[in-house]
Parts: structure tokens; C-alpha cells; sequence
């Protein structure tokens, strides 16, 4: 196991080592008194008298359910009081040239009433479903608390996706609406997401009777009469109150991916999730009113409504929101925001980190650095020489670092340290936060104590919770509760050390975690098959510098066809179409055939080694219905 690190910067802190653990004794011995009085950071129309009442077996999970309340009015009206002139937002846009906006709260009050009201001459009220598909813009923050306003639920595609994908997740949930730009930007490149819309709704069966469109890069769009209106037309400054909402009433699906099948909605409701991203975002990055934060995730993902929109917004805090990418104009533009910024808390991914940390430090050096106090990192493992670099460099080895484990499921951060309170471990996310019980279980579901390896699970609720899967609570029921009944299982595999420290090894599922985004190898899979030529395809992951894990695929042609690299071109591109670049496979093996057993199950275990270069380990493969395969199979690898 790593050493510890001490933060060697005392900040001024919301918790100390032993209010984490009085805090931390408290939640799990008394949950409902430690949670109501968490709820107190929210204002509550009416206050709730009840904590948790949930249930995982049969699963059914309610936080400060007589509780009412409205998240809008939470994130931006209540601060109107006293933050009313203070900087709720800065747009660094992604041209290092452009305009950069502030918006005070005021004013971000002002731009959410306006959409609001857009919103609502369109026809939006309180449970319909609006599909957001925009840039990393303010009217992205805007639409998703307009809709939290109104009481609608909002479902955020990634700008990233392809129309297939977004029809997909539009036909789903029964979205009615969508609210979209023009185009987006990332690095120069034109991102054309209303003529993306427009194939999406055009070329599917989908309910969409509303396409609100903001005039982002002026680009020249096709507007369909009826259906299509400019943001700019159906605003207005009107009174717009915020709708009271219960605390169980649903506040957004976010779809993510899973082993089998088609994404799933996942669903968070209003209360529980506003109290725990509101707690965590003040405890984690130890939120002090004079921070700039600086989330980089994107909001087409879960870390980038937990940790842009809501949970600063919540705390009433000032943060950037950022258009563009590590990597334009040159690699230093992460450094060189949080200079321009004076950010003092910054969190991204071990991806960007490993990117920006394989071009040498002069591009973090040329850059002042002195206003950041914390740096935390999410979305996947990251690998402890990664870390260091982070905490040196950027960091000057004065900053401590959170690395803070959480999904999509969870609503916010579950496992990190604190950065005051806690020694860091590089590598390791470390310990629970307040309400997390983590339990390590062996693959029959026996209980590991101590020193252990194991398949993460959640053993008690928490407010952030996830409730179901949109429309299908089964299939919730189905995928994180039934593999060890009674518990919340993660996917995840993890160690716990001596210190009762978690270091997260990975997901034990179907699921690969490219550049931090979660990717189903069934969705890859089928958007493969689809190729005429193709017979049959399996997807594994490999170890990948960069991205920490890339996306291998096996493909067995129709007979008589010959695997090329135009055809493999070809699959890449249909993968792009079916899902979109996130998606984009880094190899393509064409093979003869797929190792399975006789019964005709696919070996993956056999796959995952041969793209992992690992043959040592292959395991028994006696049981294969050709064994001669395994040699073709390693013959044939495809590296970079
Ligand atoms: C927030 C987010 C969830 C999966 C999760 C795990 C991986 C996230 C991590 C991490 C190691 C961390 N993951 N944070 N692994 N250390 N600090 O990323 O949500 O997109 O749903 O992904 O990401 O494997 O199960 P989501």
C-alpha cells in the first residue's frame, strides 16, 4: 500500500479529523437526526419531519419525504438576499479571445426566469420530461435550473452523443421538448447539435413537440415552423414563481451506461439529492465564500450537474464554466484559465491529468498558480504517479488533492478525504463520507472485514441516492440490488487497507471506463453488428495511457468477407453513428472466431487477456469448443 501524505497546507477548514469522526459516528448511529440537520443548508417550504425510510429488499428509497421545497429557489433566488451582487458564474468561452460573461446572482436569477418563461410558452409544466443537448454554455446551467424551476424534469444528453443515441434517450423517457443551440464549439471544431436534433426527430418516431434553440455561434440552422423556436423569441422577463415541489418528486433522469441493454434513466429526486450535493460540495473542496471553483466536467454528466450546476450553485458559490478543452490552443489552457480566473479549487479527471501530464511541465509552469488552494479528481482510477505529478506540479506539492469516488447512482461523492482532516493516499479515494457505509464482499456475497479485496457495496441509503431507472423499476431492482440481496452493489472492485483507506481497482462488470466515461461493451457491440458484413463482434477493455481504459473489439465477418482497414474505418464510424466519438474504437481485431464454450457462451475472460498482452494468465482453456482459436487469437492482436 502507498504512503500517506499529510496535506501540507492547513486551509481553513469546515472539518477537522475529529469532527469527521464525531460527524461520521453520529450519521451511521443516528442517520435521520444527522441528515435533518444537514437538510437545514436547503430552505424548505415546508420543512421535513422524516429522514431515510428505504428499504433494499424490497427496494424503495424516500429521504425527508414531507418535506417541500424547490431546488431553483435554492440555487439562485434564496441568495438573492444577501449574494445578490456576488459572481454566481464565469464563461470562459472556447476561444482564448472570446468574450468571457459574469453573471451575478442577479443576473442569474434574470437569465433563468427568461428561460423559464420560454419554457413554459412552449408549453412545459410541473413532471414533463425536456431533453437538453447543448455546449458547455451558461444557458446549459440556465435550461437545467429553469426546468428544476418549473418543476419539469430535466434529461441532459452530452453534446458528445450521436441523433441515434440522442433519439434513443429522447424515445425513452417521452420527452416532449428539447432545448438545444445552434452549434457548439470545442477547439475550433463546429459541433452541429440542432442539425444532430433535427436527424434525431426527423429520422425517429419520437414525441418531441418543442425544440427551443439558442443562438450560441450564429451559424445558419434550418428552423422548422411549428416545432422549432429561437430562445431569443420566447423569452420574456415575467414573474416566474418557483414551483413547489415534494421532496420525492423527480428532479432529472441522467442516462448512463450498463452491462446489457440499452442506457438506463437513471432517476434523482429533489430533496435527497439537493442536500447531498449541497453537503458535499461544502465539505469535500471545503468551500470557503471566497473560493472560485472550477468544476471541468461537461453537464451531459452526472459530475457536471452534481458539481456545476447544483452543488456550487447550492452553497452560493462562484464558479467558471468552461467551454472549451485541455488541449486548445496548446496545452496549457487548463492553466491558463485558473490564472486569467484566480480559480482556488479545481476538479477533473485523471484522463485530462494524464494527458496534460505527458506534454512536459512547462506547460503548467508558465502559468500562475498561486490562487489554488485544493485540486480533487473523479470519474476513474487514477494511478498514484499521475497523482504525484498533480499535487507537485499544478498543485506545487501545496495543494492537497481529493480523489473522490462516486457514480452516477450515487448522486455525489461517497468516498474521498477531507482536506484538512485526512492524510491522502495516493491512489486510494480513502475513506466514507458522512452516512456511507461500504461493505466488501467476496463473489458468493460473503462479508470481507479488515484488510481485504472485494466487490464494493452499500449496505445503508443515503439522501443522494438514486431512487429507480426511469419506467423501469425492475430493472433497477435487477441490476444493483439482486447480485447481493439486500445491498446497493457498485460494480466497482476495491481494496481496504490498514487504515480502512479504499482504493478502487475498477469496475468487475461489462462497463469500460473510457477517458472517465462509462461505456456498456453490449452498446458497442450492437452498434457494431449492424455492420452488413459484420457476424458476430465482442468488446473488451484494454489498459490505455491516457484514456485508462480503451475499447478493443472483436469481429467476426459473414462468410467469404475479408477483414481490411478500410473496413475496419468503416465499424469505427458506424460505432460513431450509432453512439458518438466517445464510443470510437481504439482496435479492431478481426478473427475467424470468438473463444466459447461449448454451450456457445463468449469467453471474455480469455479476450479481456489477449488485448491486455497478458498470456501468461489465460486460465483454463480447456473447456473451449476450439482451443486451436487462442493461438490465432494472440497471433492476430492488434496493438496501437
Ligand atoms: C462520478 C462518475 C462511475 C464509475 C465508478 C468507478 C469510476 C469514478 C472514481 C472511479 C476510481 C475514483 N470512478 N470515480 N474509480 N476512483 N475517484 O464518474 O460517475 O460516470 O457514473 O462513473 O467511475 O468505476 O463505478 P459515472
Amino acid at each position: 500500500m502507498q504512503e500517506f501524505v499529510q496535506p501540507s497546507q492547513s486551509t481553513t477548514t469546515n472539518c477537522t479529523r475529529e469532527q469527521y469522526d464525531a460527524d461520521y459516528a453520529r450519521s451511521i448511529a443516528e442517520p435521520d437526526a444527522f441528515w435533518l440537520e444537514q437538510a437545514q443548508r436547503l430552505d424548505w417550504i415546508t420543512p421535513p419531519t422524516k429522514g431515510g425510510e428505504w428499504s433494499y429488499d424490497p427496494v424503495e428509497i424516500r429521504w425527508f419525504a414531507d418535506g417541500t421545497l424547490n431546488l431553483c429557489h435554492n440555487a439562485v433566488d434564496r441568495h438573492l438576499a444577501n449574494k445578490a451582487d456576488k459572481t454566481a458564474l464565469i464563461f470562459e468561452p472556447d476561444d482564448p479571445d472570446g468574450k468571457v460573461r459574469k453573471l451575478t446572482y442577479a443576473e442569474l436569477h434574470g437569465e433563468v426566469v427568461r428561460m423559464a418563461n420560454a419554457l413554459k410558452a412552449m408549453g412545459v409544466t410541473k413532471g414533463a420530461r425536456v431533453t437538453l443537448y447543448m455546449p458547455m454554455v451558461v444557458e446549459g446551467v440556465v435550461a437545467m435550473l429553469a426546468c428544476a424551476r418549473l418543476g419539469a424534469i430535466h434529461s441532459v444528453v452530452f453534446g458528445g452523443f450521436s441523433p441515434e443515441a440522442l433519439a434513443g434517450r429522447i424515445i425513452d423517457c417521452e420527452s416532449e421538448f428539447v432545448i438545444t443551440a445552434d452549434e457548439g464549439r470545442r477547439g475550433t471544431k463546429p459541433i452541429p447539435l440542432k442539425a444532430n436534433v433535427d436527424a434525431a426527430v426527423d429520422e425517429h418516431e419520437t414525441p418531441v413537440k418543442g425544440v427551443l434553440v439558442i443562438a450560441h455561434t450564429g451559424a445558419d440552422i434550418a428552423m422548422k415552423d411549428g416545432r422549432d423556436h429561437w430562445y431569443a423569441d420566447l423569452a420574456s422577463d415575467e414573474d416566474c414563481p418557483c414551483e413547489p415541489m415534494a421532496a420525492e418528486d423527480p428532479l432529472f433522469i441522467l442516462y448512463t451506461s450498463g452491462s446489457t441493454g440499452k442506457p438506463k434513466g437513471v432517476l434523482h429526486t429533489t430533496g435527497g439529492y439537493g442536500v447531498w450535493t449541497a453537503c458535499t460540495f461544502h465539505y469535500v473542496f471545503d468551500y470557503q465564500p471566497a473560493d472560485v471553483f472550477w468544476c471541468s466536467a461537461d453537464i451531459g454528466w452526472i459530475t457536471g450537474h452534481s458539481y456545476v450546476t447544483y452543488g456550487p450553485l447550492l452553497n452560493g458559490a462562484t464558479q467558471v464554466i468552461f467551454e472549451g478543452v485541455p488541449n486548445y490552443p496548446d496545452h496549457g489552457r487548463f492553466w491558463q484559465v485558473i490564472a486569467k480566473h484566480k480559480v482556488s479549487i479545481f476538479y477533473t479527471a485523471p484522463t485530462a491529468i494524464r494527458a496534460m501530464m505527458r506534454e512536459g511541465d512547462g506547460f503548467v509552469t508558465s502559468h500562475d498558480r498561486s490562487s489554488l488552494r485544493l485540486l480533487g479528481s473523479v470519474g476513474e482510477p487514477i494511478n498514484p504517479e499521475a497523482w504525484r505529478w498533480y499535487r507537485d506540479v499544478p498543485g506545487e506539492g501545496r495543494c492537497p488533492v481529493v480523489d473522490t469516488w462516486w457514480q452516477t447512482e450515487t448522486g455525489g461523492i461517497m468516498l474521498t478525504t477531507l482536506p484538512a482532516a485526512h492524510a491522502m493516499k495516493p491512489g486510494c479515494a480513502g475513506l466514507p463520507f458522512f452516512g456511507v457505509q461500504p461493505q466488501l464482499v467476496d463473489n458468493e456475497g460473503g462479508v470481507l472485514d479488515g484488510v481485504a479485496e472485494g466487490n464494493l457495496c452499500l449496505i445503508a441509503s443515503w439522501p443522494g441516492q438514486a431512487r429507480t431507472l426511469y419506467g423501469d423499476h425492475e430493472r433497477f431492482v435487477q441490476t444493483y440490488f439482486s447480485t447481493y440481496k439486500g445491498k446497493y452493489f457498485t460494480s466497482d472492485g476495491c481494496q481496504r487497507d490498514e487504515n480502512g483507506y479504499y482504493r478502487i481497482t475498477g469496475r468487475v462488470d461489462d462497463v469500460i471506463n473510457v477517458s472517465g466515461h462509462r461505456m456498456g461493451t453490449a452498446e458497442v457491440e450492437s452498434a457494431l453488428v449492424l455492420h452488413p458484413r459484420v457476424a458476430e463482434a465482442a468488446v473488451v477493455a484494454f489498459p490505455h495511457d491516457i484514456k485508462g481504459q480503451g475499447i478493443y473489439c472483436y469481429v467476426t465477418l459473414n462468410a467469404g468477407e475479408d477483414g481490411s482497414d478500410d473496413l475496419a474505418a468503416e465499424l469505427r464510424q458506424q460505432v460513431r453513428k450509432e453512439i458518438g466519438p466517445v464510443a470510437t474504437p481504439d482496435r479492431i481485431h478481426f478473427t475467424d472466431g470468438l473463444p466459447k464454450t461449448r454451450s456457445g457462451k463468449i469467453m471474455r475472460r480469455i479476450l479481456r487477456k489477449i488485448a491486455e498482452n497478458d498470456y501468461g494468465s489465460l486460465g483454463d482453456t480447456s473447456t473451449l469448443a476450439d482451443p486451436s482459436l487462442v493461438d490465432r487469437l494472440i497471433e492476430g492482436r492488434v496493438d496501437g
